[in-house]
């Protein structure tokens, strides 16, 4: 089928279906149209967001949301599940041979849910399985109340150490107010304070010393490359599971722009990921993992999930088989080309950046040096339709709430058709909003982290001038909700 016809058929299922919702609750359509022109006229700078095709978007409004489908594939807790046995089973084999993976788990709703059944795997595989052995039972269901008692007590006492939030990490890789700095004793690894750039020395004598059951790799605000054949080093020196995070850049991989060492799936044990941020893909997540941990992983549900997104699944299917065409690897390639082009026009016009520019898809800009906090940054940002949002830099003195840092992304203006051009002019805009806005003080004259003043004029004269690229490159072309 052409574009057209494509745009044509997206345009008038979407009109229909617009239809149907305002009979019921005529505000969640407008609201419905609303994120639609709000998306369309802004600079979507967010590092962790896209734009679905709309196949990807269409797949998800099914009745598969209807179905509950507990268990795996052709063994499950309800009756009637052979739709959504070839919906998971699909997802799963487009996984596979996107990532090379020797096995995949498409069930968690979400990163965090992907991560929890990668933990509760890796208990499970590396706690029982010796166990289980050591004391000659077949299975689970043959350990008594005094062997999971024993068991809970080894379980109580695993180390994981993972990314810190502040040098780029997620927060379940073992952040203390999340559960994964609860359910584990955790330690944290952070970036040179000099370069900003990760210390594989330093993660392996903190390895070394701190011995963790689970060694966490990957980021959601660190951009730069991560060497994954290091880091299995590191992790079988210490006897460590290497589970890395790839829910930022698994895009990267799909598009075959992180080959080599920089490809987690070949040197992870188990590698989890969110399915909507460079991957393109609908909003959830994914466990890839070796044959010797897909049995632990199987048990995602019930160990960690309840019934599986049976029409999210049917959009990962969807999603993948788009990550399978030739012409994602060009949109990855670009993806990372741009956040070279966004990093150099920011640099050239005077703008800090931390590790010094970018090698993946996002950029993180130290905005003390405008006399900033993330937080006014953010803001006047969205004054002027550019969503970015505040981040904390390595040892950040204003915290995770105010921050110092503004954290962007190439993924989504990508996808719109962005290139080198559009990118060098996007952060000739990003420069002077910042440039042009003054923080402000408190009721008691004191400075303040939040408040802030744009002068006059700057905001209409970005939003112009972005109004101007939007305009060259439509989101979805030809959908028209009029
Ligand atoms: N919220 C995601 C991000 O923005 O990176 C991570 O969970």
């Amino acid at each position: 089928m052409t574009a057209p016809d494509l745009a044509s058929l997206t345009s008038s299922a979407y009109q229909q279906a617009l239809e149907v919702i305002a009979s019921v609750e005529p505000r969640i359509a407008e609201a419905t149209r609303q994120e639609l022109a709000d998306q369309r006229g802004s600079l979507k700078l967010i590092a962790s967001e896209n734009y679905a095709s709309p196949a990807v978007l269409l797949t998800m409004g099914t009745w598969f949301s209807d179905k509950y489908a507990e268990g795996t594939v052709g063994h499950r807790f309800y009756a009637g599940c052979q739709n959504v046995d070839t919906v998971e089973a699909l997802a799963a084999e487009h996984a596979r041979e996107l990532f090379g993976a020797e096995y995949a788990y498409a069930q968690p709703h979400s990163g965090i849910d992907a991560n929890l059944v990668a933990f509760w795997s890796i208990l499970a595989h590396r706690v029982e399985g010796p166990w289980l052995a050591n004391a000659e039972k077949k299975n689970v269901n043959d350990l008594t109340e005094a062997d999971w008692e024993s068991l809970r007590r080894e379980l109580g006492n695993q180390r994981l150490l993972g990314m810190s939030l502040d040098a780029g990490g997620h927060l379940t890789h073992g952040f203390r107010p999340n559960i994964s700095g609860k359910m584990f004793h955790q330690q944290q690894y952070g970036t040179d304070p000099e370069t900003g750039l990760l210390d594989y020395d330093a993660v392996a004598a903190k390895a070394r010393e701190f011995k963790p059951l689970v060694l966490v790799a990957g980021y959601s605000a660190y951009p730069r490359r991560v060497n994954f054949a290091k880091m299995r080093e590191i992790a079988d020196e210490v006897g460590a599971t290497l589970m890395v995070d790839m829910a930022h850049f698994a895009g990267l991989v799909a598009g075959k722009v992180f080959t080599g060492d920089e490809d987690p799936v070949p040197h992870a044990h188990i590698v989890t990921t969110t399915t909507h941020k460079s991957l393109r893909g609908p909003r959830g997540g994914m466990v890839l993992a070796t044959e010797e941990y897909a049995p632990s992983v199987d048990r995602g549900c019930p160990m960690v999930l309840g019934g599986p997104l049976s029409h999210v699944m049917a959009a990962k299917a969807v999603a993948f088989a788009e990550a399978r065409r030739p012409e994602f690897g060009t949109y990855a390639q670009a993806v990372a080309d741009n956040a070279q082009s966004l990093a150099g026009g920011l640099l050239s016009r005077g703008a800090k950046l931390v590790t010094g520019g970018t090698d993946n898809h996002l950029v993180l800009i130290d905005v003390s040096s405008f006399g900033l906090t993330g937080r006014q940054a953010e803001s006047a940002l969205l004054d002027a339709g550019i969503v970015t949002n505040r981040n904390s830099v390595p040892a950040d003195p204003n915290g995770a709430w105010y921050t110092s840092g503004i954290r962007i992304g190439t993924p989504a203006l990508t996808t719109r058709g962005f290139g080198h051009d559009e990118f060098d002019r996007t952060a000739d805009l990003i420069v002077e909003v910042l440039r042009n806005t003054e923080p402000g003080t408190t009721k008691a004259g004191t400075p303040s982290q939040a408040s802030y003043r744009l002068a006059d004029g700057v905001a209409d004269k970005v939003k112009d001038a972005s109004a101007e690229m939007l305009d060259k490159h439509p989101l979805y072309p030809g959908l028209d909700l009029a």
